[in-house]
């Protein structure tokens, strides 16, 4: 079998996973207490009984590029023509906590037991002024993550990203899976306006899911919506201006013949360009408090293709994350 190599290894880089994303340090809990954004793999909370499809994305992304000095060189999607020191502003540090040691089973102990450590290691973080930065893992991780967020001085917003609005009350008696997200967000106390960008199709939720949504005050911009002109603009328009914003971000999102690599493939997705658009959106308006990326499933990946979008999408929200907290 021919070995072909992606582009980080022409530049020095490799595939081994004893370096952090995009070269970042390691880092352990409760000792970087100097480090500005923490990324974190989470590959399971609570799976249906068909499991954690997700469990390889933190490292897939991960290896997606990983080439020397990466974060040293010019962006061109975050600085454009203004040269630049690179994805993070000098004085703003990042670091690669790992993967959590969570396990792939839907037995109820088990998934109990993730979400305790989910919890734990966000407010880990929290509890040292990182921002989580977190790679899924199926969307039944931002829920526990979510959690974590209880001793917030006000309550944040968040803004899901997502083809399906996860406001399923319960999926054959499991309520904390991947299509409850939301709902189970909008029970915790902390939490504020939740704004919901990118429904599309068929199979996210039946009349009363959505109605029960709508009660709560949820602001839906469909993806059809957002496609229209001063879409997006409209859409951040609802986000609390200067409240802090948690950023749930299923990559389904985007339009599967951009991102092979999910479950949940919704045609008429966003595009990259949308999603930077959002990104950036959002960043001037409030500040981020965490950010993950779920369900992307390296196991239905074409060439690498979902990867190296998986990472670069995150990258650009690194880097905007970066520049807020540099500034
Ligand atoms: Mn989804």
């Amino acid at each position: 079998m021919t070995k072909t190599p992606n582009m980080g290894n022409l530049f020095g880089g490799d595939d081994s996973t004893d370096h952090g994303w995009l070269n970042l340090p390691k880092a352990q809990l409760g000792q970087n207490p100097n480090i500005d954004i923490g990324v974190m793999g989470i590959g399971a909370a609570t799976p249906y009984p068909v499991g954690s499809y997700c469990m390889d994305a933190p490292d897939a992304i991960r290896n997606a590029r990983s080439w020397p000095n990466i974060l040293g060189q010019h962006d061109f999607d975050l600085y454009g023509l203004e040269p630049s020191g690179g994805v993070l502003p000098e004085g703003v540090f990042a670091a690669d906590y790992g993967n959590l040691d969570v396990v792939d089973s839907a037995a109820p102990e088990d998934t109990a037991q993730n979400r305790a450590k989910i919890k734990a290691a966000v407010a880990s973080l929290r509890n040292d002024d990182i921002v989580p930065f977190i790679f899924g893992g199926d969307d039944s991780v931002p829920i526990p993550v979510l959690a974590a967020y209880e001793m917030a001085d006000q309550p944040i917003s968040i803004l899901q990203i997502d083809a399906h609005i996860d406001w399923r009350d319960e999926v054959n008696d499991e309520k904390n899976g991947l299509s409850s997200n939301m709902r189970r967000a909008s029970e915790m106390d902390h939490i504020g306006k939740i704004v919901q960008l990118g429904a599309r199709g068929i199979g996210s939720a039946r009349a009363s899911d959505l109605q029960d949504a709508l009660d709560y005050g949820t602001s839906f911009h469909t993806t059809r919506m957002l496609k229209e002109n001063g879409g997006i603009d409209r859409a951040l328009a609802d986000l609390p201006e200067d409240v802090p914003v948690y950023i749930a971000l299923d990559i389904d999102s985007l339009d599967p013949v951009l991102m092979p690599a999910v479950i949940g493939a919704a045609q008429g997705g966003l595009n990259y360009d949308h999603m930077m658009t959002i990104f950036e959106g959002v960043a001037k308006r409030a500040p981020i408090i965490g950010f993950n990326l779920v369900e992307f499933m390296p196991g239905r990946d074409i060439n690498n293709q979902g990867a190296l979008m998986a990472s670069r999408v995150a990258i650009s929200m690194l880097g905007l994350i970066a520049q807020q907290r540099g500034g």
